[in-house]
């Protein structure tokens, strides 16, 4: 990805959209298997965890346990259901290029699998993330919406220098995102559900705060991409986010240019506290300090 945020070209062999072949039929038997372990360690697991959206989405695509997944198959469904498409990509794009799939009902999903040694964590998304993380959330009308929506509203803040700001509202939703139900506290994030262990951490542990979403104070927020969230914000419904996507940023991005940002463990007088973490687990040196000590 470059710098600016703005392509500068395609890889060798993809579209200038970035997009590429999904090749299903050259996935071997070792890449479906990887698929069918991961599938298999998180789908009874998100039962009493994942919100009903995803639960609904992951049953109406039938991701089921025989492999990776074909596009064509899973997109006459979710053509059907919301209008959106799933496209693939050889790795992460570029923001411009990103934003102009979502912009346009199309969910750019990387086409490779991680590799058997990785299976509890990678950096890049891989079809497993993209495709079980994101794609049943896309089920649903008013998601599907607001991912469009956020599509729409990045090309904006790419033209208005504001795109670390809005980077945190997806960051803090659309990936590691909580709802609030009457049944309990539930995941709807892609980055949770496509994790096992953070599935656990992120409803169980008491080290992260769980605080209530308020769309200025998570633009504020940093975040972190290389181990568990120091905290994660709290939705009432996919509602809610629909809302906050009716409104006008102008306003929000003038002020947010003189604001300070917020640190991932703070706890601010005005924030709706849901839990208040310890932050053991962080002060410990997390998980990836523990690998390098291992
Ligand atoms: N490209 N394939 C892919 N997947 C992403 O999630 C993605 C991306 N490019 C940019 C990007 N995400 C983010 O930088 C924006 O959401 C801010
Ligand atoms: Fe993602």
């Amino acid at each position: 990805m470059s710098g600016d945020g703005f392509s500068s070209g395609p890889p060798p062999g993809a579209r200038p959209d970035w997009t590429i072949d999904q090749g299903w039929e050259t996935y071997s038997q070792a890449e479906h298997d990887v698929w069918i372990t991961l599938y298999e360690r998180q789908a009874d697991m998100l039962h009493g965890r994942a919100c009903d959206e995803f639960l609904r989405g992951l049953d109406a695509l039938d991701l089921h346990r025989t492999g990776i997944p074909d596009f064509a198959r899973i997109n006459e469904e979710l053509q059907r259901l919301t209008g959106w498409s799933v496209v693939a990509v050889p790795g992460l794009a570029p923001d411009d290029v990103f934003f102009d799939h979502l912009a346009n009902r199309r969910f750019p999903a990387g086409q490779f699998i991680r590799k058997p040694h990785e299976l509890d964590y990678l950096q890049e998304p891989d079809i497993f993330h993209d495709v079980f993380g994101h794609v049943p959330m896309l089920t649903d009308p008013v998601f599907a919406d607001y991912m469009q929506a956020y599509g729409r509203g990045g090309q904006r803040a790419l033209s208005l220098g504001r795109l670390a700001n809005l980077a945190r509202l997806y960051w803090y939703t659309v990936e590691f995102g909580l709802m609030n139900t009457p049944a309990g506290l539930r995941i709807y994030g892609a980055g949770i559900v496509s994790s096992r262990t953070e599935s656990i951490f992120a409803l169980d542990d008491p080290s992260p705060n769980r605080i209530g979403f308020e769309l200025e104070r998570v633009m504020r927020t940093n975040y972190r991409i290389d181990d568990f969230q120091q905290v994660y914000f709290v939705i009432d419904s996919i509602q809610t986010l629909q809302a906050v996507t009716l409104r006008d940023f102008g306003a929000l991005y003038q002020r947010l240019a003189g604001a300070t940002d917020i640190g991932v463990a703070e706890i601010l007088p005005g924030d709706t506290v849901i839990s208040r973490g310890t932050q053991a687990y962080a002060k410990a040196g997390g998980r990836l300090a523990d690998l390098s000590a291992g």
